[in-house]
């Protein structure tokens, strides 16, 4: 019995709904919805329900979904149908429109229900923050911040994350995204590039012509146009593979508390993109659960209003043990877990966690082989002095 409870003083909520888990983009593409069926197996397998509200959310509607998407685009989403049989990824059919039917978005059976559907858990989260019937808002199946106005990108179609947003701002003044995502959050940062009411920090690793989308430079902080309120407000940190958790959680820490004593956000929505850790099948940090979740830590400590949203993730048993973890750290109870996140693969230590009478699962943390870091300490404090000298055209 692991005595799982609610914490004390404040609410933590989760938005989930099982229609999202059974969508398939195809047997072979990177993105498996089904990773989140192991997460909320662990989430729950640990009694981590006990201490949360849940909600079974409902899809977002189209009115919902053109508050950032144009119309064009949500009905065109709406009425495509699913490829009869799969695409040749060299010759994807050119008459389709938004980036859509390629390798990477590709048209499957469900598509609108399951856009809709993130879109709908990740708004609720919001709606929840707004009415401050809660202060964390966990909506693994969102993240999706690739997605642009008018275009499908990166296994996005829907960015739940700004709608989230736009719908924060109803409430709160000043809204800070933080996305640890391994890839750059592009569609999140140029949504709000004219906006001095959302700052967008992106951690991601870097490389303009070999690793996707290939932008968010440190020098981009936003149009410097001279009359855009918004220049200055995009952070980002270009990061190179094998970077550790020591480092990681160094840069974070110093990144994101000049962030808020500058910014002084309201609402913190935080995308948790599992695939900078080790052992991901598109990224090459070798960051573990601790460094990874230390950053869900450091944010809830600030006792700033948070969403924590999905992402990528590509090794699905490390997505759902990272997720699983977070969660717990989100409701206070990360040591009733810490045994199982810290010790991979001793079977004998899996005994110990029982739950109502049954062995609780124990997903193995897969390492792969080490990246070699390439991320010279010197290269860290450059950015940290580069995000000082960004921050001093940032009022609250
Ligand atoms: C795949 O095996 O870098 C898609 C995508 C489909 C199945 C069979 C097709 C094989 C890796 C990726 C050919 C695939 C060719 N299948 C993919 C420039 C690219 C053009 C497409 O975590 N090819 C594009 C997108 C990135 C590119 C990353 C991250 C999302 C997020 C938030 C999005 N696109 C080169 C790649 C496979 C596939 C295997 C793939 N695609 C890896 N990286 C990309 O930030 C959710
Ligand atoms: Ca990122
Ligand atoms: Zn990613």
């Amino acid at each position: 019995e692991l005595g799982i409870t609610a914490p004390k003083g404040y609410d933590v909520s989760f938005h989930y709904n099982v229609q999202m888990e059974k969508h398939h983009f195809g047997q072979t593409h990177p993105m498996k919805p089904w990773r989140l069926v192991l997460t909320k197996g662990l989430v729950t397998s640990y009694g981590m329900h006990h201490a949360m509200k849940n909600y079974t959310t409902r899809a977002a509607t189209y009115d919902e979904l053109v508050s950032f998407h144009s119309q064009d685009y949500v009905n065109f989403l709406g009425s495509v149908a699913p490829q009869p049989t799969p695409l040749d990824v060299d010759n994807p059919n050119p008459d389709l429109r938004f980036n859509l039917g390629g390798s990477d978005c590709p048209l499957f059976e469900g598509l609108y229900d399951y856009c809709s559907q993130s879109g709908g858990a990740s708004l609720d989260a919001a709606r929840k923050l707004c009415a401050k019937q809660s202060d964390i808002a966990v909506a693994w199946g969102g993240g999706l911040h690739h997605a642009k106005r008018s275009e499908a990108s990166g296994f996005c179609y829907i960015n739940d994350i700004v709608i989230a947003i736009l719908q924060l701002l109803r409430v709160h003044k000043r809204v800070l995204y933080i996305d640890i995502d391994v890839h750059h959050g592009d569609g999140v940062e140029e949504a709000f590039f004219s906006s001095d009411r959302v700052m967008t920090v992106s951690f991601h690793k870097y490389d303009p012509h070999t690793f996707f989308p290939g932008t968010g430079a440190l020098e981009d902080n936003g149009p410097k146009s001279e009359h855009n309120p918004g220049a200055h407000h995009a952070i980002n940190v270009p990061l190179n593979d094998g970077i550790t958790d020591e480092q990681y959680q160094w840069l974070f820490e110093r990144v994101i508390s000049q962030c808020v004593q500058k910014f002084q956000p309201e609402a913190i929505a935080l995308q948790c993109g599992a695939d900078s850790l080790a052992g991901d099948r598109l990224g090459k940090f070798n960051l573990l659960v601790q460094g990874h979740s230390s950053c869900v830590d450091f944010c809830k400590k600030l006792g700033i209003p948070m969403i924590l949203f999905g992402g990528g993730g590509y090794t699905p048993r490390n997505v759902a043990r990272a997720w699983a973890y977070e969660t717990a750290v989100a409701i206070g109870q990360e040591e009733k877990m810490a045994s199982t996140v810290y010790i991979p693969d001793h079977a004998p230590y899996r005994q110990r966690f029982e739950y109502d009478g049954h062995l609780l699962p124990s997903i193995e943390q897969i390492l792969g082989e080490p990246r070699q870091n390439r991320n010279p300490q010197k290269k860290l404090l450059e950015i940290v002095q580069h995000v000082t000298e960004q921050l001093r055209f940032v009022a609250a």
